[in-house]
């Protein structure tokens, strides 16, 4: 089974889309493996978005995700990776299609409402980034047989 990294970042949270998200990502038939609120820390912020350090934006994109607190979260399932990303839109909201979460709730590129892994590698980094394996968890549902 699949899994990403996804994170409702500093303005989803303030914009109290957390049950909205949480809700689409479940009804989907997908399975959280893990979720905290945190406050990200300065040195993770830096790491976590270390492929943009050349970017002109790179200081303000720091500076936005530790401006208040994300909800980290880690979920399973069957293509997950790609299919999050399609959930949540083009990268900037303007041209993210009506019925993705970046499409029906965010207005410009730098507060998107959402992160997700974009690669396989990318997910097993950021999962390590943020949780220890021991605050993941893998389970069966009675649901996971009318999904799969
Ligand atoms: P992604 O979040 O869709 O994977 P990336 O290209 O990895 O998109 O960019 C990471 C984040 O950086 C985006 O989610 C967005 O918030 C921010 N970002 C991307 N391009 C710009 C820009 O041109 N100006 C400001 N922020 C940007």
């Amino acid at each position: 089974m699949e899994r990403t990294f996804l994170m409702v970042k500093p303005d989803g949270v303030s914009r109290q889309l957390i049950g909205e998200i949480v809700s689409r990502f479940e009804k989907k038939g997908f399975r959280l493996a893990g979720a905290k609120l945190m406050q990200i820390s300065d040195e993770l912020a830096k790491k976590h978005y270390a492929e943009h350090k050349e970017r002109p934006f790179f200081n303000d994109l720091v500076a936005f995700i530790t401006s208040g607190p994300v909800f980290a979260m880690v979920w399973e399932g069957e293509n997950i990776i790609a299919t999050a990303r399609q959930m949540m839109g083009k990268t900037n909201p303007a041209e993210a299609a009506p019925g993705t979460i970046r499409g029906d709730y965010g207005v410009i590129v730098s507060k998107n409402i959402i992160h997700g892994s974009d690669s396989p590698e990318s997910a097993k980094r950021e999962i390590s980034l943020f949780f220890r394996e021991d605050e993941l968890i893998s389970y069966s549902r009675p649901a996971d047989a009318s999904i799969y």
